[in-house]
């Protein structure tokens, strides 16, 4: 729809719908382009009408489709009051770092009154996949999907569904969610939690005032359907069923997965899943819900359920169905089983380019920390202190100037190249009983600095220093095998023995479990200036993150682009 190409007679072909064009393919690509106008729009949910950071006046944005190999050229007129930054998450950016989104990791942000035109090219992704603001908190609101197609001529790996619907899953904020970092920073306690989760935008069947407003999907029976389900929540990792409907995973992040069937989802924030779904139960309206899965001990969080209806058309007795099961909040097997599942297809047209041999071994512990206040004015967090966060004990202090600029024009004194390859200290990191001393972290803009096409295993070690979690960890520019995970210390002896390196998934954000490790391999294969971070968005805001600089590699086709001339300044 919003999809246009340059000249005027593709134009014509592109408003009926045919956008794979002369000129398009002279340039070798299809190309797609886009008009993001960020902007205050006012929406009611709750019973009450509230302005909020949207793009294009909708929430959740607008759903960009493209095929595999296509090109996006995003223009982001910036005509709110706050600075912006979108981030194309799950995306390689190939060589493209400056089109990333992260603020002050590979760029300034869009002032307000100021333009950015993002041009991102898609390569091995092929499925669901998404985009967000990337500054602040703007993300709660600014997001929408991204739908990788096949390639023309090419297929899903899975029967071919009747029609797909994607299932964002939010949340509402009856305060500024802009101002909830701030007010955070000055109390050192934890953010305000939202007052409802959204599907599509709505809260569902059990808010005030959002019965008649809830998401509805019709489906006929005897059909098959896609699902494109979408994290985009804050800080809550979810839980999703559908009532008597089974639900089978065919991808995630935008890679293809062994197909396997389950009752319910859970999905971390960050995390995109393709999902089959048979509409083959009697017609009936059937309850979509879902609810957070939070195990960390002492963590608030919105433990309201949402809701929405799976419809069939037709004529039947509409009887409110019951709930789906959904585990509780706290069942860390649920989530542990769902997991396990994970199988990249590894097949001759989508390989598992796994690799086999490693020469940068890394080990990164993640932490939740608490720093000292003042006797005088202490903290509302935790022992009247404050929260902080950090990976190998560097908690990141974000610069006043993007590190991708400071990196490629030689700008002295913006970060340092001595990120730690492994734990400062070495401890038991998921015991019962940590000495106080290791609470408190030390701070830096620290990057790590990695040879083109290194192979790279990360192990990355849950830590029990505050409390333990489910950190779901997003690394930008790549994707990457998950080889391994269990609970405890990652025992580099015994653990490697149990590697999947036949199969492994392949994805962007993966759920470190609670006191657990995980660990991931891949290529370095994509120079730039590459942000990995906690997308639980109170952690990466305590400074749960960490940037790659990854170099450039001999030929030109090895090398990070030039920089587009309408980047921001700071
Ligand atoms: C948060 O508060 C601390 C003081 O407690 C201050 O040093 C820091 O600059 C603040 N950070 C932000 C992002 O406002
Ligand atoms: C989960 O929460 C329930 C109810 O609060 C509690 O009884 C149970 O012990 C918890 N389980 C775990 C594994 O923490
Ligand atoms: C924080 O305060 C505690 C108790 O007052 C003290 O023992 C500890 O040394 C302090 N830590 C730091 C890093 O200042
Ligand atoms: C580490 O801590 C865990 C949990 O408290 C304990 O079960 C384990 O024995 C400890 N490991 C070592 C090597 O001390
Ligand atoms: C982190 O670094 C701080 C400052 O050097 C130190 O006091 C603390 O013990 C370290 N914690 C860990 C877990 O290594
Ligand atoms: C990276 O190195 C591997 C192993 O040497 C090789 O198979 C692969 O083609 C290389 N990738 C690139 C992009 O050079
Ligand atoms: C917006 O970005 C500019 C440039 O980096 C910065 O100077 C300014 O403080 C930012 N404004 C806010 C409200 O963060
Ligand atoms: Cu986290």
């Amino acid at each position: 729809m919003r999809s246009r190409c340059p000249m005027p007679i593709v134009k014509i072909l592109a408003i009926l719908g045919f956008c794979v064009s002369i000129i398009c393919s002279a340039f070798g690509k299809v190309i797609h382009h886009h008009k993001f106008v960020v902007e205050s729009s006012p929406h009611s949910r709750l019973c009450r009408t509230k302005e909020i950071l949207t793009v294009n006046g909708e929430f959740p944005g607008p759903t960009l489709k493209a095929r595999r190999g296509d090109k996006m050229i995003i223009e982001v007129y910036n005509k709110a009051t706050y600075n912006i930054t979108i981030h194309w998450h799950g995306l390689k950016q190939e060589r493209n770092p400056w089109s990333d989104g992260p603020e002050y990791i590979t760029q300034c942000p869009i002032q307000p009154g100021k333009k950015f035109t993002y041009r991102v090219d898609l390569s091995v992704e092929e499925g669901t996949v998404w985009w967000h603001a990337h500054n602040g908190w703007a993300r709660a609101t600014v997001h929408g999907a991204i739908i990788v197609y096949p390639m023309l001529g090419s297929e899903y790996p899975f029967p071919k569904p009747h029609a797909e619907f994607p299932i964002i899953l939010g949340e509402w904020w009856k305060k500024n969610v802009m101002e909830i970092p701030g007010k955070a920073n000055l109390t050192g306690g934890e953010p305000l939690i939202s007052d409802a989760y959204t599907i599509n935008g709505q809260p569902g069947y059990f808010y005030p005032c959002s019965k008649k407003g809830s998401y509805k999907m019709m489906v006929e029976q005897g059909k098959r359907y896609l699902l494109r389900i979408i994290n985009a929540i804050m800080d809550e990792s979810m839980f999703f069923a559908i009532v008597e409907h089974e639900l089978t995973l065919v991808g995630k992040d935008g890679f293809y997965m062994k197909p396997f069937t389950t009752d319910y989802l859970m999905i971390t924030p960050g995390q995109s899943m393709d999902v089959l779904l048979e509409a083959n139960q009697s017609p009936g309206n059937y309850f979509i819900a879902a609810r957070a899965y939070a195990d960390a001990v002492g963590a608030g969080f919105d433990k309201t359920i949402v809701t929405a209806f799976l419809q069939y058309q037709g004529s039947y007795h509409s009887s409110r169905s019951p709930l789906p099961n959904l585990p509780p909040y706290n069942r860390t097997q649920a989530a542990t089983d769902f997991n396990k599942q994970f199988r990249s297809l590894a097949s001759e047209n989508h390989p598992a380019k796994v690799p086999l041999v490693v020469d940068t071994h890394l080990l990164y512990t993640l932490s939740v920390n608490l720093l000292n206040c003042s006797t005088e004015k202490p903290c509302k967090g935790p022992f009247g202190k404050r929260f902080a966060s950090s990976v190998n004990n560097i908690s990141f202090i974000t610069p006043k100037i993007d590190i991708l600029q400071a990196y490629y024009y030689g700008i002295e004194g913006v970060f340092e190249e001595d990120f730690p390859r492994k734990p400062p200290n070495k401890f038991n990191y998921t015991s019962d009983n940590l000495p106080e001393n290791l609470l408190t972290p030390s701070f830096g803009t620290k990057v790590l600095v990695l040879e083109y096409n290194c192979s790279v295993e990360l192990i990355f070690q849950g830590t029990n220093v505050l409390a333990s979690d489910n950190h779901p960890v997003h690394l930008h520019g790549y994707s990457f095998y998950v080889v391994g995970r269990g609970f405890g210390n990652f025992n580099p002896k015994k653990d490697p023995l149990n590697y999947n390196l036949v199969d492994p998934s392949q994805e962007t954000t993966v759920g470190v479990p609670k006191n657990g490790w995980v660990a991931i391999r891949f290529w370095a294969d994509n120079p730039g200036v590459w942000l990995l971070h906690c997308h639980i968005e109170r952690h990466l805001t305590w400074g749960m993150s960490m940037v790659f600089i990854v170099k450039n590699g001999a030929t030109p086709r090895s090398r990070i682009v030039r920089p587009p001339h309408d980047l921001p300044t700071c």
